[in-house]
């Protein structure tokens, strides 16, 4: 392993300004998110859809650090043959990849799930960074519910676990882990309950990194935000979201860590990025802040685009518009009306 040049990468991702496009979205899950624009879930469209995304120059040059694909996509060539990752490329951003295989029932542990995907994972790292991936993303995920008494340590010491095997692995292999342990907010649960929940989360994925001697400096963390749950109802102010979620992070997260790169959850676009402005203003971090979202970046370009070629534009604008916001609350430099403005 050559740490000096993870961490340049890691540093890359997490540069000022910038952030990372999630498009790596599995087979079940990107149908779901073209079934809501009335868009066939087929290998071509799909293709075009990433195609419209990577060729939008301002947004790919200017605010987005690096894509994580799924690996149908890593191999796909554009409609003129341009394997889909030179378009990344070209554009100065850093090509990655979803390695984790999606979660499975963890047994003994009603309700709970546990990510699977370390077989032969040593040898998928191989071929992806010959196809040009230098990161890589693994995503565990932990339900909150109070009736039935999850999350138990168990599940929580399990995916920490398998997420410590993972970045181990993709150290080895030259290819920096972004580390995504997801408590999930769409329970009745309130803001402090989900950070308790993450800060036992983190506790622990932090404790097994450190067992499986994954060097800190070339990794980024993909944490969920401390945020009430979707059906609680009493939902937390911005500024509230922000003070603790700076506060769960310092305590939690060794500023060895290069960067912090937010997943949105489900939270709204503007919202997603409301929350990670609040954080930047109050500023004096020791990591990098900034996003890794999917939905938040992306709703906005699919309505626009819905499959049409001559919507290809729009499409660029709204995906530009939505990285331009998320750049400048990447800095703290955020304001509301801006939303109306659009895209550069
Ligand atoms: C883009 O979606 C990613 C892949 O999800 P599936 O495995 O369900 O297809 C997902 O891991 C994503 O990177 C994170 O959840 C962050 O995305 P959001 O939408 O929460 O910002």
């Amino acid at each position: 392993m050559n740490l000096a040049d993870l961490n340049k990468v890691a540093q890359a991702m997490v540069q000022p300004g910038k952030g990372i496009l999630a498009a790596d979205e599995s087979g079940g899950t990107i149908k779901k998110r073209f079934d809501a624009i009335k868009v066939e879930s087929t290998e071509d469209n799909r293709r075009d859809y990433r195609e419209m995304m990577f060729r939008a120059k301002d947004a790919m040059t200017k605010y987005i650090s690096g894509v994580i694909l799924y690996d149908e996509t890593i191999w796909q060539k554009a409609k003129d043959g341009t394997p889909l990752v030179k378009l990344i490329e070209q554009a100065g951003a850093i090509p990655g990849i979803k390695v984790d295989e999606g979660t499975q029932a963890l047994p003994g542990c009603p309700g709970e799930l546990v990510t699977v995907g370390l077989d032969k994972l040593a040898e998928r790292l191989k071929k992806y960074y010959e196809q040009g991936a230098r990161f890589a993303k693994w995503r565990a995920v932990i339900d909150i519910n109070a009736a039935s008494g999850i999350p138990s340590m168990t599940a929580i010491r399990v995916n920490a676990h398998a997420l410590a095997r993972y970045a181990a692995l993709c150290q080895a292999a030259q290819i920096v882990p972004i580390v995504e342990p997801e408590v999930l907010m769409d329970g009745d649960h309130d803001i402090d309950r989900c950070y308790d929940v993450t800060t036992r989360v983190l506790n622990k994925t932090f404790q097994e990194l450190r067992v499986q001697r994954v060097a800190l400096e070339g990794m980024v963390l993909k944490p969920n935000m401390a945020i009430s749950g979707k059906k609680c109802a009493k939902q937390a102010s911005v500024e509230e979201v922000a003070e603790k979620t700076v506060r769960m992070l310092k305590s939690c997260v060794p500023a060895a860590v290069p960067g912090i790169a937010f997943l949105s959850g489900g939270q709204s676009d503007e919202e997603a990025t409301a929350h990670l402005d609040a954080m930047n203003r109050i500023g004096n971090l020791p990591w990098g802040l900034t996003f890794s979202y999917g939905r938040a970046l992306q709703a906005a370009p699919q309505k626009a685009w819905s499959g049409k070629a001559e919507n290809v534009g729009a499409g660029q604008q709204a995906f530009t518009h939505r990285a331009h916001m998320n750049s400048l609350a990447s800095k703290g430099e955020w304001k509301a009306d801006l939303e109306k403005k659009k895209a550069a």
